[in-house]
């Protein structure tokens, strides 16, 4: 009978942040456009190697006081591009908008108006050369704050999925400057994260294969790429009449290097392990706030698993994890209430985190304004809907429970009586061709990463 287990987590009722005596008000930068409280530069920063990387820089067209860095590098365009044309928000937040830093955005290497070779989760490279995110992200530091007038001298990061696989990967020997990072639903290892969850690939990702999988042929501000799979629609007929996932090379070919090295590497190799952050987080000085989604189906495994790494190889670091009732970046967005699928979860969850804790955490690590965050760990307990400040992840108190297979279709908590271990087993047919559905045939539609099946009703199922 095989086995589970998982870890169940004592819910400990402790203080809530409400108390934790709000930080000193930040001096706001007043209302207004973006245009009327930034101005924007548009620079090619030279990395080591002599790439030069798109960068754009708002800074607070107030001048009275030195301001913070804030960085976000990204995959994903730093789009609008432009001297004259100005983004509609800044940063992770409004709040944090509103507290005024100089955000820069970049286009990392290989991507947009960046120069360069792209490569998926670039692998680390301990040392000076050959170049890496980490060393970009270093040169980049450099140059800002030798070239960036009005900073104060320290720098901020942070970045959501695989802008926040940036901002961690900013931690392996980062630059003295970076004080403070904050890694959002970090991919951590693409065997693990998103494309491939432990090793399964995703057939939900077959269209951003695209996305990630062409290099650009110099600094474009124009995409260069498109998906050949719909983006909306009936993914169950699509899929099912796709076959074996062989076929999926009918829309990919060789100048698609990512999908070749999906096909090329179908285990956990050293082609992925070295694309793997997780075993390079050390010497870490900078403090971290990591924060993830228990609904994140895109990105469970690189929050939990960057926080714990960071926890166990930097003993004296200040490593914070954040775990909400979201789904993927679902802490990034609006008010109102937050929900999974058809599951209410409470009102104003991510107003809460942006203004209690991610906004205090960049004023207190790069303005030395309010007091640092009073958790180790601040997760939400989805059972009785309510936030808990934690000493440790996971809980000291909790206890790993066995579940096993019992006949019947049915889980126990005690071992089938008489059944010796190695007879402990249940079967069932997998056939590719008569899937078991996540959800029900007429929902499964094409979307980027399938969310509403954490929280449906799936009894459907049962037989
Ligand atoms: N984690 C998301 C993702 C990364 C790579 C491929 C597809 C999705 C994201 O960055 O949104």
């Amino acid at each position: 009978m095989s086995v589970l287990r998982f870890v169940i987590a004592s819910s400990i009722a402790l203080g809530s942040l409400a108390d934790a005596g709000g930080p000193a008000v930040a001096q706001q930068l007043q209302q207004g456009s973006v245009a009327d409280r930034f101005s924007k530069q548009e620079v090619r920063i030279p990395m080591r190697d002599g790439v030069t990387l798109h960068t754009t820089i708002y800074t607070p067209r107030d001048r009275s006081r030195a301001w913070p860095i804030l960085l976000n590098r990204t995959c994903y365009s730093c789009q609008p591009y432009g001297a004259n044309v100005y983004s509609s928000r800044l940063g992770p937040s409004p709040t944090v908008e509103q507290d005024g830093y100089i955000f820069v955005e970049q286009d990392v290497r290989g991507r947009w108006n960046s120069e360069g070779t792209f490569d998926n989760m670039r692998p680390h490279q301990p040392g000076d050369l050959p170049v890496d995110e980490s060393s970009d992200t270093y040169d980049t530091i450099e140059w800002l704050l030798k070239n960036v007038s009005g900073n104060n001298g320290k720098v901020g990061m942070w970045g959501i999925s695989y802008p926040g696989f940036y901002s961690a990967a900013a931690l392996p020997e980062h630059h003295p400057a970076l004080v403070a990072v904050s890694p959002q639903a970090p991919v951590s290892d693409f065997y693990y994260d998103d494309f491939h969850h432990n090793g399964a690939f995703l057939q939900s990702y077959l269209g951003a294969t695209a996305t990630f999988g062409y290099q650009h042929s110099g600094p474009t501000t124009e995409a260069w790429h498109s998906s050949p799979v719909p983006s909306s629609g009936d993914a169950w007929t699509f899929h099912m009449s796709l076959g074996p996932l062989a076929n999926a090379s009918q829309y990919y070919g060789a100048d698609n290097f990512f999908w070749q090295q999906i096909i090329d590497h179908p285990n956990y190799d050293e082609f992925w392990q070295a694309r793997g952050i997780l075993p390079h987080l050390k010497q870490v000085k900078a403090a971290v706030l990591t924060v993830g989604g228990w609904f994140d189906a895109e990105d469970l495994y690189g929050p939990l698993n960057i926080y714990s790494r960071i926890e166990s190889n930097n003993p004296g670091t200040s490593n914070q994890l954040v775990m909400g009732p979201w789904g993927h970046g679902d802490w990034a967005q609006g008010r109102g209430i937050q929900r999974v699928g058809n599951m209410p979860f409470g009102r104003d969850i991510a107003r809460y985190f942006q203004e209690e804790i991610e906004a205090p955490f960049f004023r207190h690590h790069l303005k030395g304004a309010g007091e640092a965050l009073p958790f180790e760990a601040r997760v939400f307990d989805t059972g009785r809907r309510e936030w808990h400040s934690l000493p440790a992840w996971p809980p000291a108190e909790g206890q790993t429970a066995q579940l096993y297979l019992a006949p019947g279709g049915k889980l126990d908590t005690a071992a089938p009586a008489g059944v010796a271990e190695d007879q402990q087993a249940s079967q069932y047919v997998s056939n590719p061709a008569d899937p078991v559905p996540y959800r029900a045939r007429q929902d499964i539609r094409h979307q980027f990463t399938p969310r509403e099946y954490m929280t449906d009703d799936q009894r459907f199922l049962a037989g």
